[in-house]
């Protein structure tokens, strides 16, 4: 990451963002080329391209990984990049109480194409703070919570981070490093100054508990701080509920604002419950705070970009505000989110039968993730890799952060053609008993001969 620009007194708002945002990104995408497009940008024609001069942009770290991997015509290729869930069969999966929502929905004559409110599905909107903050939610039921549906995870970050840059006195967000790599560039985006706080430790693969209690402790009273739900991405490391207590205990006496992303409830333990417990610890105290979920994973929602966005306040009237607020960032954004994704989860959680197999489904991803940890260690082991591979079995969520180094992928990439981020993570949830032994051929292979 290159240092921050600075820039002439008087410049914009968008010339400071594009500057913070300059120094976010990767360094193929330099401020000289962007110099060099904005020449290109004011080219006059004579038959040459407005962008003739346009710099090539580098694919995006994660999603460039499946790029890749499609590009790759080898029948034994596995994609272990992105995040999305496959079955024992390596296919994706549409859990069925979904198609049977889906069902319902095709089959109800009533239903019309019209635009959603800019808040987007009423209902959905209540079921989801129900499903985040616990059915007998205090802030729930003293209505002090304001919910919009947003576009998925990411978009419901975006637009949490753009209310904050234009109502919130602080404008700094305080990350953990490492992070999902797009929450920098959202924040920065939705014009925020990104921080980082310590919170892992890869001398015990564990969590840096001394230090992010430290920079916690040190950041500017008021400041925000993205915390993950669950199942931290990359790291697969969560603190303990002792440990959120007292995460939760300093936070609150020095005035920092939680911003809980919630990309993966039900995912790590397989409770809905237990996976929102950090969440529900923060509202139980009184405070205040931002929670953006996402069904992507947790119902395989993914390209129907269903999620929310909610701002626990601490009275009625605030939260009504807030709302209005809300309504301001998102109508030129987007205007009003769409319709058919909200209308599956509200049909799912409005059921207690379809809630139940939404449940048992849910359960059976997480339970076949964990397994898939035992069978690589199991196959680790079997190998005499070396090194502590114990890492694979305690990690949680959809991800094990195994520690490898960028040349030790691009090894595996290139000779067993395993699909990863350079990071060393891999996505557990793409595993299956088929291609775990190739996997651990791969990793024995790569820390016995690339150091
Ligand atoms: N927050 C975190 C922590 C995530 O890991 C992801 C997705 C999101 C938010 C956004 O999800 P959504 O917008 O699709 O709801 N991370 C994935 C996919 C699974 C991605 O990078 O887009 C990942 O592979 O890291």
């Amino acid at each position: 990451m290159r240092p921050q620009v600075p820039l002439p007194p008087g410049s914009s708002s968008t010339d400071r963002r594009l500057s913070v945002l300059a120094s976010h990104l990767d360094s193929s995408s330099s401020m000289d080329s962007q110099n060099q497009s904005s020449v290109a940008l004011s080219a006059t024609s004579n038959g040459v391209s407005a962008f003739a001069n346009i710099a090539q942009a580098p694919e995006d770290p994660i999603l460039g990984v499946t790029v890749a991997y499609n590009k790759d015509p080898s029948p034994i290729k596995v994609n272990l990049g992105v995040g999305a869930y496959r079955t024992e069969e390596g296919k994706p999966l549409v859990l069925n109480v979904v198609r049977r929502a889906e069902q319902l929905l095709i089959n109800d004559p009533s239903r019309v194409k019209e635009y959603l409110p800019i808040t987007g599905l009423a209902d959905f909107n209540k079921l989801s703070a129900k499903l985040i903050l616990g059915a007998d939610s205090p802030a729930i039921q003293e209505n002090r919570v304001a919910t919009v549906q947003c576009l998925s995870g990411t978009g419901s970050l975006r637009v949490g981070g753009e209310f904050l840059a234009r109502h919130y006195h602080q404008r700094t967000i305080y990350i953990p490093q490492p992070t999902w790599g797009n929450h920098p560039k959202v924040f920065t985006l939705a014009g925020l100054s990104v921080k980082y706080y310590r919170y892992y430790d890869p001398a015990t693969r564990g969590l840096h508990f001394h230090g992010l209690m430290e920079d916690l402790g040190s950041a500017p009273s008021g400041a925000i701080v993205l915390l993950h739900a669950c199942a931290h991405n990359p790291t697969g490391v969560d603190p303990t509920l002792d440990q959120w207590n007292q995460i939760r205990q300093l936070m609150r006496s020095k005035g920092l604002l939680p911003f809980f992303d919630s990309a993966y409830q039900g995912f790590a333990s397989g409770s809905l419950d237990a996976d929102a417990e950090s969440v529900r610890m923060f509202v139980a105290d009184g405070g205040e705070l931002f929670a953006a979920q996402s069904y992507a994973k947790n119902m395989g929602l993914y390209g129907e970009r269903v999620g929310a966005l909610s701002i626990v306040c601490k009275a009625a009237d605030v939260a009504k505000r807030v709302e209005s607020q809300l309504k301001l960032v998102i109508r030129p954004m987007y205007s009003n989110p769409p319709i058919h994704g909200a209308s599956i989860v509200a049909t799912i959680l409005k059921d207690r039968d379809m809630y139940n197999e939404w449940t048992i489904e849910l359960k059976a991803m997480a339970d076949r993730i964990i397994s898939m940890r035992k069978e690589l260690s199991d196959a680790l082991r079997v190998r005499g890799t070396p090194g502590d591979w114990s890492h694979i079995i305690k990690q949680i969520g959809m991800f094990t952060f195994t520690g490898l180094n960028q040349e030790q992928v691009a090894f595996m990439t290139k000779e067993y053609h395993i699909y990863m981020t350079s990071d060393g993570r891999i996505s557990m949830a793409g595993l299956s008993s088929r291609t775990v032994p190739h996997l651990a051929d791969a990793i024995h292979a790569a820390v016995t001969t690339v150091v």
